[in-house]
Parts: C-alpha cells; structure tokens; sequence
C-alpha cells in the first residue's frame, strides 16, 4: 500500500508563542519518512516560521463565509498556513453538540476546498464495556459514507479515538486499537472495493514516546494523533521516530 505513515499533534487549548518557537526551530523532519502535522490553537498558525513539517486547525466551519460569528472557514485557515483540519473530536462531538452528520458536513467542506480533514470517531467507555463499538463507530463512518464521495474519502484521514483512553493515561491496548482499525477498512471496504486499503488511519489516545511503537507497528494503524505529549518537543520527536 501507500499509506505513508503520519503522526499529529493535537496541541488542543494549550500552547503559546514560545511553544510555536520552539516547535518552528527544534522540529526537524528531514530524517523522518513520516508525515508530520501540528495542530496549534488556529491564532498560532501565522507565527510558524522556518518549520519543515505541516499544519493543521482543530476545528473549521462546514460553511464558505458570512455572517458566522466566531467561525473560521476553510479558505481563512489555509491562507494562515495550513493543509490539514481535525474535524469531529470527541470534546468537540461532546461540549459543542456535534453530531456525525455535521462533522461529515465539516469534512466535506474541507475536501471540496483543499484541506485534508482528520476526522476523528471513538466510543465512549458504556459503549466499550457493552461490546457495541462496532455498531457505533459504524453510525460514525456512516455518516461520512452517505455524504462524501468516494473520491472525497479517499482524501481523508481516520482518527479512532476510544474516548476512555483520551487524556486518562489509559491506552487501548495495540490489540484492542487493531481490532477497531480493521474493522474501519473493513466497511470503508465495502462501502468502495480498495477504499479503506488506501486510506491512512491513526490512533488516538493517551499516545506516549514509550507505547507509540507498539502501536504503530500494528497491521492497520498508520500513525498517531498525539495530544498531551505532543506538547514536549522531545516526546513528540519521539513519538514520531516510532512511526518511522
Ligand atoms: C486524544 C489525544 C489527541 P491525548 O484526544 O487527540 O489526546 O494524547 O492527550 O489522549
């Protein structure tokens, strides 16, 4: 296959302009066969300088403009700098009401006008422990399926994100993180013969320099999406020397 490895980090609210100092400066992917994208809070994207590896936003509107107050759309983020958006993470999924349809909306729109969504999906713990994940990360891609074209999708990026495991220290195992990877090519699959095949899915979920290479090295996980330690310019260096 082609799916070049990536690691991103997800800086969250979190971060400041000596942060994006040190990242711009100390983080050289020269020496890295994976892609590397940083997500910083959107206000910090035009202060990267001399950096070699991507960014990205945390969150873009599903609309092109007008009158959205506190929106950003996607042509705003990519004349600050960046090529990727996360769309669809569970704090935004959980505090901001998102439903599947509009995150399918979100990736659709950043699609169309050439940013490379991540769009993240993950069950809550009830769900995990009622042996329904499948049944519900199905509702998730599903909703991508019914709206985005083949072509679309092809496009994007999948972060399985078990929301138990985000923030909590608490990592899927690489068995349990595989399991669900397969069984998101799996139906990407069968919605599109070679679809999911192509398409590069990460975990994410307390990702940490020290079981990152586990989890990679599994079959069906393509990199990370790395929160917490992708705050420490060393751990994140790290983290993506495993995706290597
Ligand atoms: C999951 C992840 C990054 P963390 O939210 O999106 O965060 O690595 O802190 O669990």
């Amino acid at each position: 296959n082609n799916r070049i490895p990536m690691v991103a980090g997800n800086w969250k609210m979190n971060g400041d302009r000596y942060l994006v100092e040190q990242f711009s400066k100390g983080l050289k992917t020269q020496q890295l066969t994976c892609s590397v994208v940083i997500c910083p809070p959107s206000v910090y994207l035009p202060l990267f300088s001399g950096h070699d590896f991507s960014l990205g936003a945390q969150n873009v509107s599903h609309l092109e403009n007008g009158a959205h107050t506190g929106e950003l759309s996607v042509a705003m983020l990519k004349e600050v700098g960046s090529s990727h958006v996360i769309v669809g993470h569970s704090e935004r999924r959980e505090s901001q009401q998102e439903s599947s349809e509009l995150v399918a909306k979100k990736a659709q729109q950043a699609v169309e006008h050439g940013l490379v969504p991540i769009i993240c999906v993950g069950e809550p713990l009830d769900v995990r422990e009622q042996q329904t994940v499948e049944t519900y990360i199905a509702e998730q891609i599903n909703a991508l399926t019914d709206l985005l074209s083949v072509e679309a999708l092809a496009q994007c990026v999948i972060a399985y994100e078990p929301i138990w495991a985000i923030g909590t220290g608490k990592t899927a195992t690489p068995q349990q993180a595989q399991e669900v990877h397969a069984f998101i090519r799996r139906t990407l699959n069968e919605h599109a013969a070679g679809l999911g095949d192509g398409m590069r899915l990460l975990y994410g979920g307390s990702v940490k320099a020290d079981n990152a290479k586990e989890l990679f090295s599994q079959p069906d996980v393509d990199g990370g999406l790395i929160g917490g330690a992708s705050l420490k310019l060393e751990d994140f260096i790290a983290i993506c020397q495993a995706a290597n």
